[in-house]
């Protein structure tokens, strides 16, 4: 038995409500879509669901532009079925964890439409307003600065123009997100993952960034001393049953330390970014490079090492921002892709950390031959498209990259079944369903042992029963290799192997090649360890401690 907190044995589900099921006909999921969909999280055995946006909101940005945080928008359902998803969930162990969405909030958001109706209102000064713009780009193109005619000044959104920044160094401000979240855990909400939560302390005062927002924006001056309040105003006391994730982009090791240490109280995890940006050049996500799996293995070691003592990891290959991860990171070949998927998935979950599973992943779904600019919904792609376009980029070249790293990838409708619209609604969906859905489908996966689906669920079982899954140490073996991903888990006596075979080739690991791993118990149990992880068997490797050479 150990005194770990309860999220070191789970894992985590993500819910895109927009594509995840639609009860209504209206071609958009709504959570009737989730309601129904229950007993597929219940199979595949998660934990905890996370709950993308479902707040009142203009959906400039799918939600993350909120106009109300109490109100659900009537597009996704009423309020009464939010209480009958958190009832259905609880019924089945499962618990809720909501968006918390407080960097920004949507311009027609009441506390903007105050801020902005005069120079004098009270709530002036919850936002950013400027006479002068500063030379900040905004994440989605062009000047982070809106003029607002009516009183002739300038806002600051660091997203999209309809997602206005609020000023956290008012606390008035701060107080009215803490009572809001405390509602939301009246109400019976198990946690919150926080939209870049790492940029809600600015440099004050706002001053030109000469090319490195990063300085002025993220991880600011007081971002440790508001989480801290946070913690104390809302989650103290009862902290035991809740889980927090931090989605912090650009956060090193040592911040992660700092910001999820028990002892000071901020978050339990974040989302680190670190694994992600490996696929991208210097002009940033669209600037596309290759990806090599030795670095790709010592970003993710560097991160388990660099929290051992103190502070979580999460884990994570997709989210409803990143392409899918079979495309990504393995290889979504026809012949390839089901094997290449539990291996992806074998390896994530087999290291120490909180695994988040996004939508579709436990089914290997895949990115999308986006044709042309007409299938794309994202804000982001099409403000990219424009802009580059305009200042003289190959359309063809910028497609491409949009193909490879546009967040639609990842927001296609799930799918469920090889009937029309892959099951997920009896209309037209708002974006399209991805056309292999006759191929890649829940139904044709829940009761197949052998499928990507079962052996998700294999995984999220192992690390609820193997202690040494859960907390074991880690150390990574074979750095270098090129197709190998190996590793050691430690938890007392016991000692996982891990070996996965990245590529389309068989390889042969020698004990000598695994000679390094030493220690006591060495792996002296095997001449020759064939490592075809790729045929998708067993999660749970073979021990061979009971082999040892003589
Ligand atoms: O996806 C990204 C770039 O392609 C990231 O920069 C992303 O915008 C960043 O991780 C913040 O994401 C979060 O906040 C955004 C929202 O658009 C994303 O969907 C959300 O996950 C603004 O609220």
């Amino acid at each position: 038995a150990s005194d770990a907190p309860w999220w070191t044995s789970a894992t985590v589900y993500q819910i895109y409500p927009r594509s995840f099921a639609d009860s209504d006909g209206d071609g958009m999921g709504d959570l009737g879509g989730i309601i129904a969909r229950l007993d597929h999280l219940e199979r595949l055995g998660v934990d905890v669901v996370w709950l993308s946006p479902i707040y009142r909101s203009p959906q400039d940005d799918n939600g993350y532009d909120i106009s109300d945080y109490e109100r659900i928008d009537p597009a996704f359902g009423a309020e009464e079925q939010l209480d009958a998803l958190i009832a259905g969930l609880h019924e089945r162990g499962i618990k809720l964890v909501m968006d918390l969405v407080v960097n920004h909030t949507s311009d027609e958001h009441e506390w903007f439409l105050e801020s902005r109706s005069s120079r004098d209102n009270p709530k002036r000064d919850w936002y950013w307003w400027r006479d002068q713009p500063t030379d900040w780009v905004s994440f989605f193109s062009g000047s982070t600065w809106e003029f607002d005619q009516a009183t002739g000044q300038y806002y600051l959104h660091l997203f999209s123009r309809k997602q206005p920044d609020l000023n956290w160094e008012n606390p008035q401000v701060r107080e009215a997100v803490y009572a809001m979240m405390r509602r939301w855990l009246d109400r019976g909400v198990d946690g919150f993952r926080m939209d870049v939560i790492n940029l809600i302390s600015k440099v004050v005062p706002l001053q030109d960034a000469h090319g490195d927002l990063f300085a002025q924006t993220f991880n600011g001056p007081r971002i440790h001393e508001f989480l801290h309040e946070m913690h104390r105003e809302v989650f103290a006391g009862r902290e035991a049953q809740l889980i927090t994730v931090g989605e912090m982009p650009g956060s090193t090791i040592e911040q992660a330390r700092l910001y999820t240490d028990p002892a000071r109280a901020e978050v339990d995890m974040i989302f680190q970014f670190e694994h992600v940006d490996l696929d991208s050049g210097p002009l940033g996500k669209w600037d596309l490079r290759p990806l090599h799996l030795p670095r790709l293995k010592a970003c993710l070691a560097r991160w388990q090492e660099g929290l051992a003592e103190v502070g979580w990891n999460s884990l994570y290959w997709d989210n409803h921002d990143q392409p899918r991860a079979v495309s990504r990171f393995g290889d979504d070949d026809p012949e390839w892709r089901e094997r290449s998927a539990k291996t992806l998935a074998t390896v994530l979950h087999l290291h120490r950390g909180t695994p988040y599973v996004y939508q579709g992943e436990e089914l290997g779904m895949t990115n999308v031959a986006f044709g042309s600019l007409d299938d794309i919904r994202d804000i982001e792609s099409i403000n990219y498209y424009a802009e580059a376009v305009r200042d003289g980029a190959d359309p063809a070249d910028v497609l491409r990259s949009i193909r490879a790293k546009g967040r639609d990838n990842a927001r296609t409708p799930v799918q469920w079944d090889a009937g029309p619209q892959a099951g997920f609604t009896t209309g037209e969906p708002w974006i399209a369903v991805n056309p292999n859905f006759t191929e890649i489908n829940a139904a044709a996966q829940v009761d197949d042992p052998d499928s990507v689906f079962a052996h998700y669920a294999r995984l999220i079982a192992l690390r609820h029963d193997d202690a040494t899954v859960a907390l074991g140490e880690f150390r990574l073996l074979l750095p270098d290799h090129e197709t190998v991903w190996a590793f050691i888990r430690t938890r007392g006596d016991d000692q996982l192997l891990v070996l996965a075979n990245l590529s389309r080739e068989a390889v042969e690991l020698t004990v000598a090649d695994l000679a390094d791993v030493g220690g006591p118990g060495s792996w002296l149990g095997a001449e020759v360890i064939s490592a075809t992880a790729t045929d998708g068997g067993m999660p749970r490797a073979p021990r061979f401690e009971s082999t040892r050479l003589d």
